[in-house]
């Protein structure tokens, strides 16, 4: 039943476009204009016909009732009818947690995932060890420390020609130990240019590509974190998360007459990092108010667990790196290991159990997601409005 209501959704040029029927499709080498490579398979790209790129939102009836409906599954389980693979784009796919959230992806045969990374050869050599099929991925380049690259990332992606119905904002810098601040290419703050800026624009240019995705539940999620959240332990651990009232965000973030920090305080790598999650965690509830009921797209954001391996801690001292896994795995008993992290997150990617938008998800003891609450300030709608607005200015959507 759940398959019937899925496939019934479908335009018949796309239906065609099946697990399986895309097999054998030619090896597609792209090269770049600035010089990077793109590698990717072609998923069938022949198959599909171009997609209008539409600027402006525009409802979609049916998608929207598809995304609601929790019997709208990609999972067939024996049906010789299957939904065709979904495209999944993650940020800073290249290691932890988006490595393994795509490897994850990769392994269901259901899903293509565009590697979206800085480092094409890091990002390469990553998905050969982790031993994803090379069927199974695309990479192409991403520099979210360049509004520039994140504009020229949303063309070369919509050149594919594939569908995106997943868009997965991971990638993020943690520079704890910084004396100064360092910037981004179009002078913003690193921690919150790239975590939260770099992803607004990518986000807001990919709305209009997942609404006109045909697939049953097309999802926007964007990565969060305990630590920012003030109503938690870890959250309290100082430096503390705080947006105040964004006079650092609306003087542009670039220590030029106006502060680095989004509070106007003095630069603090760990609060920056902090205040950034803050923001993934408003832009997903705004993303939510705004646009859930128009484009039928669900805005989820998470706390995957505490994944002390990663490669988010290489700024931070030696000894902190050495002893902070076994303080996680012993003491607060809140580590997860990459692979389980990443099966986390692709269930928030693909599982039909989670639908429902605006959701912050995390994940208890035996490994069950349940609806977390927010902090005050990280569901703070009025806050999260201020920060849309003052975000859309800086990256000129406004
Ligand atoms: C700032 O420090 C940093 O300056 C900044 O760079 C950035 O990292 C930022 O939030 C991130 O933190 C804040 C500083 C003050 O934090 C500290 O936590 C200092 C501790 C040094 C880091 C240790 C990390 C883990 C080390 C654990 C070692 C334990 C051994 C493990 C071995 C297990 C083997 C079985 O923070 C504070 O003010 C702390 C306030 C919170 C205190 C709460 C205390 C609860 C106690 C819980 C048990 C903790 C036991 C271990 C604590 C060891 C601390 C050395
Ligand atoms: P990693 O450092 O392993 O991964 C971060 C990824 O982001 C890397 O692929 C990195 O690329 C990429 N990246 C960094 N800067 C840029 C940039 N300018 N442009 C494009 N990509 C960039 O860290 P994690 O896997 O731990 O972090 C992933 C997400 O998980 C983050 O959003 C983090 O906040 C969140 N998180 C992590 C937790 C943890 O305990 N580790 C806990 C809670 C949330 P490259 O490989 O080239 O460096
Ligand atoms: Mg924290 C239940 C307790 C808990 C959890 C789940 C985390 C997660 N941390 C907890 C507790 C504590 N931490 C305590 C009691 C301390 C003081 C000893 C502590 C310290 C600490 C430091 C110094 N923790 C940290 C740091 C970091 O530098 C990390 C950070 O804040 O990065 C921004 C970190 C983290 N603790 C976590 C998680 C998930 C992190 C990684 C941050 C993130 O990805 O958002």
């Amino acid at each position: 039943m759940a398959l019937q209501a899925a496939t019934s959704f479908l335009p018949s040029a796309l239906s065609a476009r099946k697990e399986g029927s895309v097999k054998g499709s030619a090896f597609l080498g792209v090269r770049l204009a600035d010089g990077l490579k793109l590698e990717t398979t072609a998923l069938g790209l022949r198959l599909r016909t171009k997609r209008a790129s539409t600027p402006s939102v525009a409802i979609v009836g049916a998608q929207a009732a598809a995304v609601s409906s929790p019997e709208v599954t990609p999972e067939s389980p024996s049906g010789k009818k299957t939904l065709r693979k979904g495209t999944a784009i993650i940020t800073g796919a290249s290691s932890g947690l988006g490595l393994a959230t795509a490897k994850a992806l990769s392994e269901t045969g259901k899903w293509h995932v565009i590697m979206a990374c800085r480092d094409f050869l890091k990002a390469s050599r990553a998905a050969k060890a982790a031993g994803m099929d090379k069927d199974s991925f695309t990479i192409v380049h991403l520099n979210l420390a360049s509004l520039d690259s994140v504009r020229q990332f949303v063309k070369n992606v919509r050149q594919l020609e594939m569908p995106i119905d997943v868009v997965v904002c991971n990638a993020a810098v943690y520079l704890p130990t910084a004396k100064e601040p360092s910037y981004t290419a179009d002078g913003f703050e690193m921690s919150v240019g790239v975590n939260h800026l770099g992803h607004f624009l990518l986000a807001r240019e990919l709305l209009s590509d997942l609404q006109a995705s045909d697939y049953p539940s097309k999802r926007l999620i964007i990565v969060g974190s305990i630590t920012g959240n003030t109503n938690t332990l870890a959250g309290n651990v100082p430096p503390k998360a705080n947006l105040g009232d964004l006079r650092g965000l609306a003087g542009g973030l670039n220590g030029v007459g106006s502060s680095v920090m989004i509070d106007g305080g003095e630069f603090d790598g760990a609060k920056a990092y902090k205040d950034s999650k803050v923001c993934n965690m408003l832009t997903m509830q705004e993303f939510h108010r705004r646009y859930h009921e128009e484009t039928g797209v669900t805005f989820a954001s998470l706390y995957p667990g505490c994944i002390a391996t990663t490669g988010l801690f290489r700024e931070h001292i030696p000894l902190f790196r050495l002893l902070f896994p076994p303080f996680q795995k012993y003491i607060t008993k809140g580590y997860v290991s990459e692979e389980e992290a990443g099966k986390r997150l692709a269930q928030v990617v693909s599982d039909p159990s989670l639908t429902k938008s605006g959701v912050y998800w995390s994940w208890n003891k035996n490994s069950a997601s349940f609806e977390n609450q927010l902090s005050e300030e990280a569901s703070d709608a009025d806050k999260a409005k201020k920060l849309w607005e003052l975000s859309e200015k800086l990256v000129g959507l406004a």
